[in-house]
């Protein structure tokens, strides 16, 4: 071996690894000659390999060149990684344009219903007052619908709803007033609680009736509460609601109240009846194994859709439910 035969191969290796890493398409590619040349089993180790062969004199000179063959070729190796490398990510850049330009899918907003929306505002008034709310089933005993609720077997009072009753004797609570009784039933004083839902009654369906509808009832029980509380209590709820209009008590009845009235609200000029109420009457406290002695409560329940039409000044409780866009849009 001799250094030309050295000069020779490294100055070959040089023009070959030149043109290969200048032809690279990939960093893969890249990677490839890397191994090729420089690798521990690659092209420059061997030449080296032959460096034991030389004449002692000649090895720096032929060690320093390699060493500059090394040096450009892993230069040449960098830039073209950077190249590389750069080309890929414009290539994604180019797959992945945005045309910001182009019309976008139409995506028709939706909206809250207006009885729902009448629902959370009720709600959110109610619980900033510090009530909580409470949910029951649909499907109730005549105990909890009825019973309970101070209207034994052939009470009078049984007629003011007309129920729906199931072939199995229970029936579609005709109010939520039985969730209220769920509530106590399971609950200690103070008692402050609001329970919304659905209820049902054997109505014929017109402008103002549905068999099918919603309400809210409020109850709290406690020691020392007055007629006024429940005044106090439904004015600022009613305040909340519709702003600062004449509001007034009319004396009513219910059987789960004494005394009981009803409250109206002047809107638009006319008195409209919006809520029921009254102390609740001991026979209830009773029922739930409350001393009627210690404790008193006062109650209020509404109808939403109601509330819904009197607010919104609508006619036909039926559109209410009718899923006719263009009348709900409007809310
Ligand atoms: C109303 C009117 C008056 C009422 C009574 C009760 C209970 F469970 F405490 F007895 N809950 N809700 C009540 C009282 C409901 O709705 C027009």
């Amino acid at each position: 071996m001799t250094t030309l035969d050295l000069d020779a191969q490294l100055a070959t290796l040089q023009q070959d690894a030149e043109q290969a890493i200048a032809a690279a398409e990939t960093l893969d590619q890249l990677e490839q000659l890397r191994v090729k040349y420089f690798g521990k089993k690659g092209q420059l180790s061997s030449v080296l390999g032959g460096m034991g062969k030389l004449d002692p004199a000649e090895r720096p000179r032929i060690g320093a060149l390699a060493n500059e063959v090394k040096t450009a070729l892993q230069a040449l190796l960098d830039r073209q990684h950077e190249n590389l490398e750069a080309a890929a990510i414009q290539a994604q850049l180019d797959a992945e344009t945005l045309d910001v330009t182009m019309p976008g899918s139409y995506r028709p907003q939706g909206r809250i219903h207006p009885l729902n929306g009448m629902i959370d505002r009720a709600l959110d008034i109610l619980v900033g007052m510090g009530y909580t709310v409470a949910q029951g089933p649909e499907m109730e005993t005549d105990y909890y619908n009825f019973e309970a609720l101070n209207m034994p077997a052939d009470h009078p009072a049984r007629d003011m709803q007309d129920t729906l009753y199931l072939s199995d004797g229970n029936l579609l609570r005709t109010h939520t007033s039985s969730v209220q009784i769920h509530y106590m039933e399971e609950n200690e004083p103070p008692i402050r609680v609001i329970s919304p839902g659905r209820v049902y009654r054997r109505d014929t369906v017109d402008a103002t009736h549905s068999a099918v509808f919603h309400q809210i009832e409020l109850l709290a029980v406690d020691e020392g509460l007055t007629f006024n509380d429940l005044k106090g209590t439904v004015r600022v709820f009613l305040e909340a609601l519709f702003g600062d209009v004449p509001i007034r008590f009319r004396a009513s009845y219910f059987p789960f109240t004494e005394p009981s009235a009803e409250v109206d609200v002047q809107w638009n000029g006319r008195w409209l009846e919006v809520l029921g109420c009254g102390m609740v009457d001991p026979n209830v406290l009773k029922a739930v194994g409350y001393d009627p002695e210690i404790y008193t409560g006062f109650a209020a329940g509404f109808g939403v859709e109601r509330f819904a039409m009197v607010l919104h000044q609508m006619d036909d409780i039926r559109r209410l439910y009718s899923s006719d866009l263009r009348f709900l849009r409007q809310f």
